[in-house]
């Protein structure tokens, strides 16, 4: 197994998420540790001159949402941020769904409404709504209650709560999340005792899916472990398995009991369509076998800073799922107590109100629609001017995102003399871009690749 490291048994809980740290950090030199592990901390005076915090190091900013730090200071009128996965209109213009306005205006007006406290695991139906929403209205787990949801801050909320559960409740403390995937996936795990490591996923010679790679390592894990896997639109490489080797991946996973934890962060962002971008997760809960799910509504509703999102944990019968649930509490309530009201009301009404789930529907083709065709407009840019390389990728891949296969030196040119902002690794997000500003990048990455190596 790629990066696999034998697991320690370190005698308090503390210890054993030090140690969890610490091997993730081994294998990383990107991440700057958290006050905990500075080992200068006894060494801190504590008098009336000096601060008690004068040994903090200065963090360096995170890999993705530092790109946006960068990009806000730069004063040039032609910069673009194609860092964080955020969707602009063809005006460059953050969106605010229609359907979310109207949502808004109906709670708003609505005086009966109310701001008290949610329950710890949030809105009643909000929860039903989204594992209806991920699992199919017809799923036999939902029918059957053996499905428990809980209503979380956003994606990253869901699977820190999924992590934290795990790490108190599943007997084996081992997650293998493919290779690349989101720069926050293995942190989460990693700070909740969980031991990180990776299979292999993408191929950068192909541009494509390492699938031998892939199941090689996945047959390799040591039985029980968790397997993070992207329901769909992976982040960054924009590489989903086919549905047939989807299926190969269950019965893999299925044979060795392996854990499955879907990261759900694009439902409809990829195919356009809810229920295709399901199919992952719907065939791992269809066999009757347990899964957690991690939902998140920014990016298909728009709802970036509402925070809103839920975990999803189906179990084998009713019972189990019950006291699933009565732990997912005390895991949640001493971190935030309960969820926010506001967005988790929007999401339930839009959900609920079969016209209102029609218009978003059309709302979220509409951005999966233009993100495809700044696919071609960029692919169609970069063969007009005859840049080297095979760019056909741009045009295969799936999801907000291309992984572009510019390196680092490549990236910071572009960053240098065009304005334009990216992840270091060369992922680009397909929904920044407008008709205006693809040729901006194409001129880029023509330069960047005419005038500079590319390995
Ligand atoms: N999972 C994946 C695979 C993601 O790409 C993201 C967001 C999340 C979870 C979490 O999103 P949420 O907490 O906002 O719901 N990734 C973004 C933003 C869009 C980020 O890094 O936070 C990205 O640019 O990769």
């Amino acid at each position: 197994m790629h990066g696999g490291k034998a697991s320690l048994s370190p005698s308090s809980s503390s210890d054993r998420r030090l140690s969890a740290l610490v091997r993730h950090l081994e294998g990383s030199s990107s991440i700057v540790m958290g006050g905990s592990k500075d080992p200068s901390i006894a060494a801190s005076p504590t008098s009336a001159r000096n601060s008690v915090f004068e040994h903090i190091l200065q963090a360096s900013e995170d890999p993705i949402l530092g790109v946006t730090v960068a990009y806000n200071k730069d004063p040039s009128p032609v910069k673009l941020n194609l860092g964080v996965g955020a969707y602009r209109t063809e005006e460059g213009k953050p969106l605010v769904l229609n359907v979310v306005r109207r949502a808004e205006q109906m709670l708003v007006n609505d005086k009966s409404r109310v701001k008290e406290y949610l329950p710890i695991v949030g809105l009643a139906d909000f929860n039903k709504l989204s594992a209806k929403l991920i699992l199919g209205a017809d799923s036999p787990a939902i029918q059957e209650n053996r499905v428990t949801t809980v209503q979380c801050l956003s994606g990253t909320g869901s699977l820190k709560i999924g992590a934290e559960f795990l790490y108190r409740h599943y007997n084996q403390h081992t997650i293998l999340i493919p290779k690349p995937t989101w720069g926050n996936h293995a942190r989460i795990f990693a700070l909740s005792g969980i031991a990180v490591t990776s299979y292999r996923y993408y191929d950068p010679a192909t541009r494509g899916l390492n699938f031998e790679g892939l199941l090689e390592d996945l047959g390799s894990a040591p039985s029980g472990a968790i397997v993070l896997l992207h329901a769909c639109a992976h982040n960054p490489t924009g590489v989903d398995p086919t549905p047939q080797q989807w299926e190969k991946i269950r019965q893999l996973m299925r044979s060795k009991a392996l854990l499955p934890f879907f990261d759900s962060a694009y439902q409809g962002f990829a195919s356009g369509n809810l229920d295709t971008d399901a199919h992952s997760v719907r065939i791992f809960v269809a066999d009757g076998g347990e899964c957690l799910v991690a939902q998140s509504y920014a990016k298909n509703m728009g709802l970036y800073g509402e925070r809103v999102g839920a975990l999803s944990i189906v179990c084998r019968t009713p019972d189990v799922a019950g006291r699933v649930e009565s732990q997912l509490k005390l895991v949640i309530r001493p971190m935030y107590s309960n969820p926010p009201i506001h967005g988790a009301s929007i999401v339930a009404r839009i959900l609920k109100d079969s016209t209102m789930y029609q218009e978003w529907t059309v709302e979220l083709k509409a951005m999966a629609d233009r993100i495809i065709s700044m696919r071609q407009k960029l692919f169609d840019a970069l063969r007009n001017k005859g840049t080297p390389g095979d760019w056909s990728h741009i045009i295969k891949q799936i999801g907000m995102f291309t992984f572009t296969g510019l390196n680092r030196n490549q990236v910071s040119f572009m960053t240098e003399e065009y304005h334009i902002y990216m992840t270091s690794d060369g992922r680009i997000s397909m929904a920044g871009l407008s008709s205006k500003t693809v040729p901006h990048l194409a001129d880029a990455i023509h330069a960047a690749v005419t005038r500079l190596d590319d390995d």
